[in-house]
């Protein structure tokens, strides 16, 4: 077992000379520990225990075990050799925390002493209806409630000292960049939703932040990326492959190479130190975490990861809207208003321009928006409903800023992102 994990840790895309010691290490420590541990038929003949199974521990400083423990065959070990078990059991696991503790201690990001400036700081963030409407989402979403989605089954640890970019492929001048190069750029600030395609009609993989990085524009720009390129294929240190269509990025929609999100640099699970950001694409064909290149080429030439998985090759962000609460199944009393709350985005279509709401099959109602803080974040929206009882339907739907309707069209999250109405049903005693 151990053979087959350090093999595992020295295989690995971003394993350094050491991956596999900490595995060898478990190794010969349960070696040595099974080889003290278990009795030897000669030097212990079995006894049977004589005293009852629980004997009280009469002196309190004494580390005796109270229960004797039984070895193979009914035998019970000396207790020097439990003492001695106990104590490599308990080396090992001081030698793993160890490990783990120098491990950290050595990817410990060497963070600037301040984030950058952005060249033109964005305002605070309006007051979200969170104020008055409890349950609905934040209007910004706190970096330990974002969602995280990755094939990363330990989260890479990058040093800032070690990080580079690349930019290399079908481009004039290709170049590499460090995280002191790449701050010294103009940094720009934008409040951007992530989405996921994997998110269900109702679901939780959507967040939105403040971002702070560069403009994904100015870097392949001093690149000089060739006409003939209609992708650029993204890599992380852990091998992740991500394509997006150029013009996304070099468009004026503000795809980023991201720092920062709410104000404090990435955290590691979130893509330190640095990652991509691209509004109005999901985030597996525009939001590569722990990006360490960026290579220009065609679609015909290279596949990502997840367009060899049988997910579209190039896929938006589609108008959607989600109930937030009540939650579905709940029940009320009649004679209140009850709140239905949420939040609604569009960002490839210019944001939202109205939410509305159904109960059963009846009219639609203009909800109340919350603030607008651009065509590339979600939208809060409100309800009151002055409750009849019964079960009820409840739903919304929303209108982009180009005044298109989100469709009705049910479609599942594959291949390119989930479509169809979010309904909840609650009663009404
Ligand atoms: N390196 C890397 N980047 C990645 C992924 C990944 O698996 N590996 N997953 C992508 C997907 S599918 C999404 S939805 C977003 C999620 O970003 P978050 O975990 O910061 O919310 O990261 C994208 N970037
Ligand atoms: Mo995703």
């Amino acid at each position: 077992l151990a053979a087959v994990a350090a093999l595992a840790a020295a295989t690995r895309s971003a394993a350094s000379p050491y991956a596999a010691l900490p595995s060898v290490i478990a190794g010969l420590v349960a070696v040595v520990a099974l080889h003290v541990a278990l009795p030897s038929r000669r030097a212990e003949p079995a006894v049977a225990p004589k005293e009852p199974a629980v004997r009280a521990n009469t002196n309190p400083e004494s580390e005796v075990l109270a229960t004797p423990m039984t070895g193979l065959a009914g035998q019970v070990p000396a207790r020097r050799t439990v003492l001695l078990a106990s104590s490599m059991t308990a080396a090992g696991a001081g030698l793993a925390a160890f490990g783990s503790w120098n491990t950290r201690a050595l990817t410990t990001p060497i963070l600037p002493a301040a984030l950058p400036t952005p060249t033109a700081p964005l305002g605070p963030l309006p007051t979200g209806l969170e104020s008055m409407v409890k349950g609905i989402s934040a209007l910004r979403t706190p970096v330990d409630d974002f969602y995280r989605i990755d094939t990363a089954i330990l989260v890479p640890r990058v040093t800032v000292a070690d990080w580079r970019l690349r930019i290399d492929g079908d481009v004039e001048r290709p170049f590499e960049l460090s995280f002191a190069d790449l701050l010294a750029m103009p940094m720009v600030e934008a409040d951007i939703t992530l989405n996921c395609v994997s998110n269900p009609v109702g679901g939780e993989y959507i967040g939105s932040t403040r971002w702070l990085g560069v403009l994904t524009a100015d870097v392949l720009k001093r690149a000089g990326v060739r006409p003939t390129a209609d992708q650029i294929l993204s890599t992380s240190v852990d091998g992740m492959t991500i394509s997006t269509p150029v013009a996304a990025l070099q468009d004026d929609r503000g795809a980023l190479l991201a720092v920062a999100m709410d104000g404090k640099p990435l955290t590691a699970e979130h893509g330190f130190p640095v990652r991509m950001v691209t509004p109005g694409l999901y985030g597996y064909v525009g939001a590569t975490k722990w990006v360490t290149r960026l290579t220009a080429t065609t679609y015909a030439a290279r596949r990502a990861y997840w367009s060899d998985r049988g997910w579209a090759e190039r896929a938006e962000v589609k108008t959607q809207s989600r109930i937030d609460v009540p939650a579905s199944g709940e029940s009320f009393s009649s004679g209140f208003e009850v709140v239905i709350a949420g939040v609604a985005w569009s960002q490839a279509r210019q944001g939202i321009s109205r939410v509305e709401v159904q109960v059963d099959d009846g009219e639609w109602s203009p909800a109340q928006l919350g603030p607008d803080v651009g065509e590339h974040y979600w939208r809060q929206w409100r309800w009151t409903w002055p409750a009849t009882s019964g079960t009820h339907r409840v739903t919304v739907r929303a209108t982009d800023g180009a005044g298109v309707v989100q469709t009705t069209d049910v479609a599942e999250p594959a291949p390119d992102g989930a479509s169809g109405l979010h309904t909840i049903s609650i009663s009404v005693a």
